[in-house]
């Protein structure tokens, strides 16, 4: 009796230590699980399900083993991969979830989802993003050849590490209220996020007087992270590759 989260592992052909980290944790934790969930972000970039690149390939197997052994997997988007499409689920037997989805797991109510949205003080970045979830701006950028996409979001990364200056400090930090907020409309007790890549269990204050938790994924950099629901509560747990 135990669900696995995981977020932000930034895969990519470059870090190829990441992706044997994940293929281990798929066989030493996935396995026994009742169901993973991919809280987004599990790929650094994305620009369609139709790019070639091998490692796609190898990804993919790798999932449809897992949930074709009768354990669910399921996908909710991150700021990066969030051009993954139903093709691609397909291909891996995982099921592609609404970016805030409310579940009970063993009587709990959680509410989980990338985390990018709760970020509403990075102005800039919510402009940029409800521009690229326009859904005619995505029919418009999949229509182009697969090469000037790839042109197309290497330039935008190259831009975006600019003006981001150190990575890991532009990262801005959720809004207090926006997580009160999502955690009242759902009447939900727990909240599980990644993409800020501040791992931490946080407790939260509700104006009804309850407490809730905030529960943060960590990213894939030099280690992986997991959060574990069972019967007997959430648990944080960071492990070598
Ligand atoms: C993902 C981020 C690049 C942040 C482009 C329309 C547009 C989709 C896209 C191209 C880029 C995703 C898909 C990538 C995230 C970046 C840079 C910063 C902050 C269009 C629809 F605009 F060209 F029409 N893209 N890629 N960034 O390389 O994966 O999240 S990406
Ligand atoms: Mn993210």
């Amino acid at each position: 009796m135990r669900t696995l989260f995981i977020a932000d592992l930034h895969l990519s052909e470059q870090e190829p230590a990441i992706t044997a980290g994940f293929l281990r944790f798929l066989q030493r934790d996935a396995y026994q699980a009742d169901a993973l969930y991919i809280l987004g972000d599990f790929f650094e970039y994305w620009i369609g399900d139709d790019d070639p690149q091998p490692l796609h390939r190898e990804i993919a197997t790798a999932l449809r083993d897992l949930t074709a052994s009768g354990v669910p997997c399921y996908f909710i988007h991150g700021n990066r991969d969030f051009l993954i499409g139903k093709r691609f689920a397909q291909e891996c037997g995982m099921t592609l979830l609404p970016q805030e989805t409310l579940l009970t797991l063993y009587g709990h109510r959680i509410l989980i989802m990338h985390g990018d949205t709760l970020c509403i003080d990075d102005e800039d970045y919510q402009r940029y993003r409800r521009k690229v979830h326009n859904p005619l701006i995505q029919t418009l950028f999949l229509w182009l050849p697969l090469r000037t996409r790839l042109n197309i979001a290497a330039k935008m990364r190259d831009r975006s590490q600019m003006t981001n200056g150190d990575k890991s400090d532009a990262i801005m930090d959720v809004n207090q209220h926006a997580v009160i907020e999502a955690l009242e409309r759902n009447q939900a007790e727990w909240l599980i996020h990644g993409h800020t890549h501040r791992p931490a269990i946080h407790d939260i204050s509700m104006p009804n007087g309850k407490l809730a938790k905030r529960a943060v994924l960590g990213a894939w950099h030099y280690q992986g992270s997991m959060i574990s629901v069972t019967p007997a509560g959430i648990e944080l747990i960071e492990f070598p590759f």
